[in-house]
């Protein structure tokens, strides 16, 4: 119920491994903090409401970085941010335990700074994943492990968040089993399935680099941003890794 930060972060190219050794899912929503703005009062204004944080906030409520997305428990991800803002960030775990309470009242809120030289050195791609307003594309031969490139080239905001699916599991059941953790009643863990990674909302025109290392299994990956109600966006596919 911590968030443990190791490394420094430069603006600009910015790499971001997030792992989850806790034995439940976990989220790392990331907002750039005024000059000045304490820790003491990003949680007395998460008590407060939603709405309350926004007079705290550099940028808008809605701005997207390119940083990791949910991620289930034993796993870990890594997402490169293309141009991360020099500021010190409130990192916030807005998931809920078996009683209701936020992650982030049990401890998950923590403050991140981003300064340094900008750093410029972009990753190597293995291929560019497609973001847009109907589809998720991959990259043709896609083996589930590299470095890719995602870009959002749709007019609205979409991710991509991927689940192993255990045999069996239909992907509109677990897609419904997520929906409802997310709505806070039950936890996210669990449901035939495992979140093993993903990017965040992008904004239209934004992109940002995830890698992968999808060991075998069957995987389904889909935007949430998108994710409306009980049916699947049509931002989903799923694939068998061999
Ligand atoms: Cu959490």
């Amino acid at each position: 119920m911590r968030y443990n930060i190791s490394g420094k972060l430069h603006p600009g190219i910015a790499s971001i491994t997030l792992t989850n050794s806790d034995d439940e899912a976990h989220m790392m929503a990331v907002a750039r903090l005024k000059k000045g703005v304490t820790l003491k009062q990003v949680r007395k204004a998460l008590g407060q409401s939603e709405g309350a944080a926004a007079p705290l906030l550099a940028d808008g409520m809605d701005t997207s970085y390119g940083t990791p997305d949910l991620l289930g428990a034993g796993q870990s991800e890594t997402v490169t941010a293309l141009d991360l803002p020099a500021g010190t960030y409130a990192l916030i775990c807005f998931l809920t335990d078996a009683k209701g309470m936020p992650h982030w009242q049990m401890g998950m809120v923590d403050l991140l700074t981003v300064a340094g030289p900008v750093a410029t050195e972009k990753p190597k791609s293995d291929g560019t994943i497609t973001l847009d307003d109907k589809a998720i594309t991959l990259p043709k031969g896609f083996t589930g492990s590299g470095t890719f490139l995602v870009r959002n080239a749709g007019k609205a905001p979409h991710n991509i968040s991927i689940a192993k699916l255990d045999k069996g599991t239909p992907l509109l059941d677990y897609y419904q089993h997520v929906g409802q953790a997310m709505n806070g009643s039950g936890q996210v863990e669990g449901g035939g399935g495992h979140l093993v990674g993903g990017i965040d909302a992008l904004s239209p025109g934004q992109s940002a680099y995830l890698t992968l290392a999808l060991t075998k299994g069957h995987y389904a990956y889909l935007s949430t941003t998108d994710a409306q109600g009980p049916q699947l966006p049509t931002q989903h596919g799923e694939l068998d890794i061999s």
